[in-house]
């Protein structure tokens, strides 16, 4: 059964809750800009702007750090989780037809205790896949039976939202070689997205991917795809915005690519939002990155399609970024002491309907 997330209001979570005021910067041994504004926290605003959530990923170790739970254990901060890699192939049914949901379960029962939306990721993905679904060579029946099962069994366990397809396309808009596109063309696509339909008729089902925040081949190639799929009547909600950007090079055409999908009656939202710097910091690109978060919030603003803003991990101490590009990192609105940055301002004012 689906987990039944109640969703609370902004006014029955205050009237259950002491609310103070979020905790203020403390000064770090540098010399660096920190945040300056005082606000119950960022998915209160977003709340109050129209939007579902403001929320995050995190990760079962992170989850041992208590300073780290004493600040996103708050729905006026996050009212959405999504998890950073336990609920991913290869964390969930690690051998064929085995499931394993502890992991996953403790990310679910946290976002239910505070009645934060779940975003389910993922269900099919090349990567993080054990490699029984590659070593075993399913013929198309059998891989067809493999990704029912899988997705059928994920999305009737958890609820909200699910990533169902993660990055399926290439750069160049074709789609990417992997062993289900391989075994069955694009026929995986909505072979899964039908069975999580069926899972659960309630889930919002997506298909996640980069690269296509922005106007250009790899957008217009996922547009087309949709536009096949719901010309075939293949279920198919929303689209998630990965967002993962560099400061000073945030596309300039977001909201005009947004609203292309908002035409094709669509759902979206930001799903893995981080805007990475060159290090090491400085003032200089702690100041752009406030403008460039602004611009990404704001530009979901813009489209009412838009449902939430996920950010990939919010402190820079559980970033993915240093260990995946060498020299870039500080990408997220605390930085690793939890110290808010000038990014969480940036957030703020978007939200409060301000400007930079
Ligand atoms: O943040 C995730 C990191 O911990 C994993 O090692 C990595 C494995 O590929 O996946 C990261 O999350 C990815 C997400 O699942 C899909 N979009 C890109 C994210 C960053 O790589």
């Amino acid at each position: 059964m689906p987990l039944s997330l109640a969703f609370v209001t902004i006014s029955a979570f205050i009237a259950a809750h002491t609310v103070s005021a979020l905790p203020q910067a403390t000064s770090t041994s540098s010399t660096l800009p920190t945040a300056t504004s005082v606000v119950k926290g960022l998915n209160y605003l977003a709340r109050n702007a129209g939007k579902l959530y403001f929320g995050t990923a995190t990760d079962n170790s992170e989850l041992n750090d208590t300073t780290y739970t004493g600040i996103m254990d708050n729905y006026l901060h996050f009212g959405q989780l999504t998890p950073e890699n336990s609920m991913k192939w290869d964390a969930t049914e690690p051998e064929p037809g085995v499931f394993t949901f502890a992991a996953g379960d403790v990310i679910a029962n946290l976002a239910k205790s505070y009645g934060m939306y779940l975003r389910g990721h993922n269900c099919v993905w090349y990567e993080q896949l054990p490699d029984w679904v590659t070593v075993n060579n399913y013929n198309a029946t059998g891989l067809t039976a493999v990704v029912e099962n899988h997705v059928s069994t994920l999305v009737g366990h958890y609820a909200d939202a699910w990533d169902v397809i993660n990055e399926p396309l290439n750069d160049n808009g074709t789609f990417r070689e992997d062993v289900f596109y391989n075994t069955l063309g694009t026929e995986y696509i909505p072979i899964a997205l039908k069975a999580a339909r069926a899972a659960d008729p309630n889930a919002k089902l997506y298909i996640n991917d980069y690269n296509i925040e922005y106007v250009g081949t790899k957008s217009t190639a996922l547009q087309n795809l949709i536009k096949e799929l719901q010309a075939d009547g293949v279920p198919i909600d929303g689209v998630g915005m990965e967002s993962h950007f560099i400061v000073g090079e945030v596309p300039t055409t977001l909201v005009e690519n947004f609203q292309a999908y908002a035409d094709l009656g669509l759902e979206f939202a930001i799903t893995e939002l981080d805007i990475r710097m060159e290090l090491p910091e400085t003032a200089a690109l702690l100041e752009q990155q406030k403008t460039d978060f602004y611009t990404v919030v704001n530009a979901c603003l813009s489209v009412s399609a838009c449902k939430g803003v996920t950010v990939w991990d919010w402190t820079d101490k559980y970033s993915w970024i240093p260990s995946t590009f060498p020299g870039y990192g500080a990408a997220c609105p605390w930085d690793a002491n939890f110290v808010r940055k000038p990014a969480f301002d940036g957030i703020a004012i978007a939200f409060e309907g301000g400007s930079i």
